[in-house]
């Protein structure tokens, strides 16, 4: 509890955490689970190029997030990249700019020019409707964000993407074991992409899956992540390495046997959170959008300064001074990112939702690491800031 100006560590007072509060996930598996895995892994001698429990971890994959073929890959930039390629994808795509960078990088990769749009104020999200403002010609396909542990209206994209006939790629990144309105993400649009990075709540320290229930195009992306094309050439003339190894199967197994009582560690959490910072003037809690059951990957607050009596940055400078390892994802907007601003500059002031977003918008932890009494501290801390917010103004 802060009592007065002098406690705040930025004003010199004691931190509040000795050890940092992340926002990522960082589930790692019992110790003896994952010696027994390495050891199995280092029996064999057989550490990547497709191997028993890559085979094994895409079958659970596909069983799990009831799709086809789940095609594991080094991380999700790559399986972005992958995707764009495998469905031909030529001209431009349109994606929000409110998102991580990854997927514009993988479009321009692959030789498509992105299409920046908003995303809905409430929400976050992209909507059809945002999306019809922003299309331009030569728009080949559509990527929404299924964002924060939420997810897109993904009914109103699909009958959105099929009327201007646009390939429909979910980026997922954010959406494993989420569950939206029209059941488990994992099989919408041409093709979804997850992200099994160590922030994640399915975590293989680095890697990903592309879904999709279409076996041609599934095919076609297993024979460019793998062999470079050279045991199964086909039309498609790249290739790279983009195989997940045996060490990061195991690691990802492991979490997968685990992935209810993630989200429900996660769920305690986020509900702390909610209790925390219920009624306190100029915080908003998003909840995650257009859910069954979400994943609660990420606690999203937004600050609106006049009534918090702070802006965003001063809330994270006093934060991160006490421990607390707050984020200010997208600050700021892929189209204001080097190289987006300058090789797409009529996007710069094009987008004010965005621009506002990332203004007021900050992540909290959650995850492995964290604990509702963490949470039940971040919260006042959180009050006690905007209780003291007259004095603190002066660390700005
Ligand atoms: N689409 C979306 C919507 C995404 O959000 C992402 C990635 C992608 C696509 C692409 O997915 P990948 O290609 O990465 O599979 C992180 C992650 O690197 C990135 O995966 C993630 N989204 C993005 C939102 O955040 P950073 O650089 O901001 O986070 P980082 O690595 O600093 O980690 C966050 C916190 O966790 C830090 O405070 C430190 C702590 N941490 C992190 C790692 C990796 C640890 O304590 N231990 C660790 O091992 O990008």
């Amino acid at each position: 509890m802060k009592n007065c100006l002098s406690d705040f560590a930025l004003a010199g007072g004691t931190r509040e955490f000795s050890a940092e509060q992340h926002v990522g996930q960082l589930y790692f598996p019992e110790w003896a689970q994952y010696e027994a895995a390495m050891r199995g892994i280092i029996d064999r001698q057989y550490y990547t190029n497709h191997g028993p429990l890559v085979r094994e971890l895409e079958a659970r994959l596909e069983d799990f997030l009831r799709v086809k073929n789940a095609v594991t890959v080094t991380n999700a930039t790559l399986g972005l990249y992958l995707a764009y390629l495998a469905l031909g994808l030529e001209g431009k795509i349109l994606m929000p700019s409110f998102t991580f960078i990854a997927a514009a990088q993988a479009a321009v990769l692959t030789g498509l020019d992105p299409v920046f749009c908003d995303v809905d104020p409430g929400t976050h999200q992209m909507t059809p409707a945002i999306a019809e403002q922003a299309l331009e010609s030569n728009v080949s396909a559509v990527c929404p964000v299924n964002l924060w542990g939420g997810t897109v209206d993904i009914p109103a994209f699909d009958d959105w993407a099929r009327s201007h006939g646009l390939s429909l790629i979910f980026d997922s990144a954010h959406g494993f074991g989420v569950e939206s309105t029209e059941g488990r993400l994992g099989r919408f649009g041409r093709a979804e992409v997850f992200s099994f990075h160590a922030t994640k709540i399915m975590s293989a320290t680095e890697g990903g899956c592309v879904c999709t229930d279409d076996d041609e195009l599934a095919e076609r992306i297993r024979n460019m992540r793998s062999n470079y094309g050279i045991r199964r050439p086909t039309s498609v003339r790249l290739t790279v390495n983009a195989r997940l190894s045996e060490a990061q199967a195991a690691i990802a197994l492991l979490n997968l046997d685990r992935i209810d009582q993630h989200i429900a560690c996660n769920r305690a959490i986020f509900e702390t959170y909610r209790s925390a910072l219920e009624a306190l003037p100029g915080v908003r809690l998003v909840e995650p959008s257009n859910v069954s059951r979400s994943n609660y990957q990420y606690v999203v607050i937004e600050i609106a300064e006049e009534l918090f009596g702070m802006s965003r940055d001063l809330l994270w400078s006093v934060l991160r001074a006490e421990g607390v390892r707050a984020r200010r994802y997208f600050k700021p907007g892929i189209h204001r990112s080097v190289p987006f601003d300058r090789m797409y500059p009529h996007y710069v002031e094009a987008l004010p939702v965005t621009d506002a977003l990332c203004n007021t918008v900050l992540q909290l932890p959650i995850g492995a690491l964290g604990t509702t009494e963490d949470a039940e501290r971040i919260g006042a801390l959180i009050r006690d800031a905007h209780a003291h917010a007259d004095g603190l103004r002066a660390y700005g």
